[in-house]
């Protein structure tokens, strides 16, 4: 018997360490939106987690101000300082920098910071992004693309080219938490919107997403929202949801995909690092699958205490598909936790990760440190199988693994 366990954790580690990844949501872009695409050394270090961090151990004499006023290298010089050398890079975030350099082969022991830059500078970013998709095994990412990003916006007008490997995604958050924000691009985009919600505007909200939806063919419509998100309630927020984005989102066919739990600018100083987390409400999600039978939901929670009930009405719907470790859950102590809650109530019938990637280098890091946790998770379900009788082929080792990695999320878009 020990042999048998012996083989299959061999299989499994070599499975999820080796799957093919589809990461369903990043922040990457491609080349060809300039400096929209961050890679390299120095945004690694400035990083919002990692700027968050810093200013956990920051000389009295650093202010949030202070810090911002510099060029990034200098912020860089900063974080490396503070964060790696004096105070060891033990953070995910940190020790992710350090994985990241180590499996591009750059000499990590020598913290030669200069050095590293310099390799970096000798990259071509074309070829470094298929370097960095080669190395993280990866044969796509979902990009999250923002219409109501004045620049993302001219780049997206441009038809500029774009990787096979970069898939497009529409976000769409200043339609349910800054509607005022979302009236004003849209009336510069031509659509005949006003403040007052009337249904002449919720129809021209409607084409507004049908007409980006026809430009950019997105894999889903996304928004995050605060822990305070409630549906179905009184607010303008319900009924932009079911007079304009849902109509939409069923006409394209695409699932509706919410981040929920996300307490913006607690401490603004920070900029995207100053977001914080809440406890959301899960019933919130339930009214909409009740209410949209025939529309499809992704779902991921940024409080590791909404998971369990996340799961519970994922078993309940087929057109939930739950995704990620999200943000503040992408730490192996929690996503050990989610993933073996998530398999136990719901097989392989979600997405164990996205990377949430903003610099493109992170992909490498966060994908590997994941593969390592979900590797150890599935060999202890499958040696519970193996002592029950139950003998997993390779095939089928390999199948889970892809499943997890992404083959269930194709399996619940082509659904
Ligand atoms: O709303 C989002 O897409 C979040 O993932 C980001 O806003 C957040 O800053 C992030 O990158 C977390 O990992
Ligand atoms: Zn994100």
């Amino acid at each position: 018997m020990s042999t048998e366990i012996a083989s299959m954790a061999e299989a499994v580690r070599k499975a999820v360490g080796s799957t093919v990844i589809t990461d369903i949501h990043t922040h990457l872009f491609p080349p060809s939106h300039g400096k929209l695409l961050l890679w390299g050394a120095d945004e690694m270090l400035t990083y919002h987690y990692l700027v968050a961090e810093l200013f956990t151990v920051a000389p009295p004499g650093l202010t949030c101000q202070k810090f911002w006023s510099l060029p990034k290298p200098k912020q860089a010089d900063l974080v490396w300082e503070h964060v790696f050398l004096r105070h060891g890079a033990l953070s995910e975030a940190a020790r992710g920098v350090i994985t990241t350099f180590n499996k591009l082969g750059l000499d990590v022991a020598g913290r030669d910071l200069d050095g590293i830059r310099k390799w970096f500078a000798a990259q071509k970013v074309e070829d470094y992004l298929a370097r960095v998709f080669q190395t993280a095994n990866i044969d796509s990412a979902v990009m999250t693309n923002n219409p109501f990003n004045p620049q993302e916006a001219a780049y997206l007008n441009r038809d500029l080219p774009c990787p096979d490997c970069l898939k497009p995604a529409l976000r769409i958050d200043p339609l349910l938490v800054d509607f005022k924000s979302a009236v004003k691009t849209m009336k510069d985009a031509g659509c005949k919107v006003q403040l007052r919600p009337t249904q002449k505007t919720f129809d021209e909200v409607r084409r507004f997403l049908l007409g980006w939806s026809e430009k950019i063919k997105p894999l889903y419509f996304a928004a995050s929202l605060g822990p305070e998100f409630a549906y179905p309630d009184d607010s303008l927020r319900t009924k932009v949801i079911d007079q304009a984005i849902m109509p939409a989102a069923l006409e394209v066919g695409v699932p509706f995909a919410m981040m929920i739990g996300v307490r913006k600018a607690v401490n603004p100083d920070l900029g995207d690092g100053g977001d914080g987390v809440g406890v959301a409400d899960v019933a919130a999600v339930m009214h909409l699958l009740q209410r949209y039978p025939a529309g499809k939901f992704m779902v991921t929670m940024l409080s590791r205490v909404n998971q369990h009930e996340l799961c519970v009405l994922a078993r309940k719907f087929g057109s939930l598909h739950v995704f990620g470790c999200w943000w503040f859950c992408n730490d192996p102590s929690i996503v050990e936790e989610m993933t073996r809650q998530r398999l136990e109530l719901l097989g392989t019938a979600f997405t164990c990760q996205h990377s949430d990637a903003r610099v493109l280098d992170q992909l490498i890091y966060k994908w590997a440190h994941t593969r390592k946790v979900v590797a150890e998770v599935l060999v202890g379900k499958y040696t519970d199988l193996v002592h029950a009788g139950w003998r997993p082929t390779k095939d089928e080792i390999w199948r889970d693994a892809r499943a997890l990695f992404g083959g269930s999320f194709a399996e619940f878009l082509a659904r």
